[in-house]
């Protein structure tokens, strides 16, 4: 196993539980890497950490490598330079899993169309487990699920480009595209290598899977084109294909084979904000169909689903004023994209480590949308500048120093009642916090604290 992450620690952890002779390493030997190994060591695993043997490596009979960790570090082209091939963890899971696999992927929306899914199963009676990229707490890894629901009526499992790139012979029964956009650039050359591991979804299907794609997405339709297989189409946009639309403001599901089409919910029952959530919600209705929930409790279930946290998360409603927690949305794209979900008028809180990214890319967004632009923290000063020179009049962007209590003072005396209140910050949170959830976690407890 290479890498000892929470994905390495998994699989470690399930090889031994299967009586294999594992062995573990990773190039870090800090915590919680160290502190794993520890645990591995004691189970029966042999650990070596601070490098990598590639002798060792090289004469296991499968070598599973974590997601992390990119093509073309040295390890991996020693291996590949002796003919060692390897898989992901994932794939490895999979070969201890009985059940049917529903696996969604996509650039932006797998998280919330996999949990939503999976919520719906649930709320159907369909014993059900979800894992895989998923992370934060939302669900295990894939081996996790492998070594405590082998045998479940489905699993969901939310995989990443990373993930699909070393599968073999893991086979979806329902697969899931939500949408094809750019991202990881950091680790692909161009979007194409990028789409590439994307396809991998489509190669790993037959004849008997079912595939969930975006129609209005002309590039999730072009990968698609082809592959064998049932095709249903979700849309916002085109009522009346078989699949499940939006139209007239309701979720519509029209299952090929069953009476009709048929209203499931309106889009306003939903508790998720934004256009683009009810496009994954389409998108999860029918992939739970898909995968044999009842459409009678689909109802009920929308309703119920609450917002995923620090992800467009509506923390509360002080004096008038809605208060949004996207901590997540730690690059621009993320944060025009969480822009574009909200009506306005807004006070947006910019801010973080700085990526070196171009505010100026928000201000489209923006644009009849925010009021009050508060920029803080390290990027604090750039992000005001660069807003303040390109958004115009009519903004005020205020650079706010000191810590993220003044931030979120500072947003409460600019927000009047009907505002929406939006931390999508658009950079990483480590100057003032370890991770975006503690930024998330935070943001929520002094917008409800000060408010009271
Ligand atoms: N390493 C080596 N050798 C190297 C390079 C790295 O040993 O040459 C080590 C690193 O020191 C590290 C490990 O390899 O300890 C890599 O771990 P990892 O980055 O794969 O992290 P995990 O903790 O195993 O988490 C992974 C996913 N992370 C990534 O894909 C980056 C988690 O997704 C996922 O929840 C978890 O497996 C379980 O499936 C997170 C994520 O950010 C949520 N995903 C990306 C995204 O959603 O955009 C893809």
């Amino acid at each position: 196993m290479i890498g000892l992450g929470a994905s390495g620690d998994a699989a470690a952890r399930l090889a031994l539980r299967k009586g294999a002779k594992v062995h573990v390493t990773d190039t870090s030997s800090e915590d919680p890497v160290a502190a794993r190994g520890t645990v591995l060591a004691d189970l029966g695993a042999e650990v070596r950490l601070g490098g990598h043997d590639i002798e060792a490596i090289a004469s296991a009979g499968t070598v599973v490598v974590s997601p992390g960790i990119p093509p073309g570090v040295p390890v991996l082209a020693a291996l590949r330079a002796r003919g060692v091939a390897w898989v992901s963890e994932p794939e490895f899971a999979c070969r201890f899993i009985q059940s049917p696999l529903t696996i969604v992927t996509g650039t932006n929306g797998k998280t919330t169309t996999a949990a939503l899914c999976a919520h719906l199963l649930r709320e159907a009676g369909v014993d059900v487990a979800l894992g895989g990229n998923i992370g934060g707490g939302l669900g295990p890894p894939a081996s996790t699920l492998a070594a405590t629901h082998p045998a479940a009526d489905r699993i969901v499992l939310e995989l990443s480009s990373f993930q699909l790139a070393d599968i073999r012979d893991l086979t979806p029964d329902v697969g899931v595209m939500t949408n094809l956009g750019v991202d990881h650039m950091d680790r692909y050359a161009t979007v194409a290598d990028y789409h590439r591991d994307k396809r991998r979804l489509f190669e790993a299907g037959d004849e008997h899977t079912t595939w969930v794609v975006n129609g209005d997405d002309p590039a999730v339709m072009a990968m698609a084109e082809g592959v064998p297989g049932t095709h249903l189409t979700f849309s916002l946009e085109t009522a009346g294909s078989p699949g499940a639309y939006l139209s007239g403001g309701a979720l519509v599901l029209d299952w090929p084979g069953r009476d009709g089409p048929h209203r499931v919910a309106a889009a306003t029952d939903l508790r998720l904000l934004g256009r683009h959530n009810v496009a994954n919600a389409l998108a999860a209705v029918l992939a739970a169909a898909a995968s044999g929930a009842s459409s009678h409790t689909a109802p009920a279930a929308l309703r119920s689903f609450p917002p995923l946290p620090h992800r467009l998360e509506p923390v509360g409603t002080f004096g008038g004023v809605l208060w949004v927690n996207d901590s997540k949305a730690t690059n621009v794209a993320a944060a025009a994209s969480a822009l574009e979900s909200l009506d306005g008028p807004v006070v947006m809180l910019v801010g973080g480590t700085d990526k070196g990214e171009d505010f100026r890319s928000l201000v489209p967004a923006m644009k009849g949308r925010v009021h009050t632009v508060l920029a803080y923290g390290a990027a604090g000063e750039r992000a005001g500048a660069e807003i303040r020179g390109a958004v115009g009049r009519g903004v005020a962007v205020e650079h706010v120093l000191g810590g993220f209590e003044e931030v979120v003072d500072a947003s409460r005396a600019a927000a009047r009642p009907g505002d929406t209140v939006l931390l999508a910050p658009a950079c990483s949170s480590f100057d003032m916090f370890a991770n975006y959830q503690a930024r998330g976690d935070a943001f929520r407890t002094l917008a409800a604290g000060g408010n009271r």
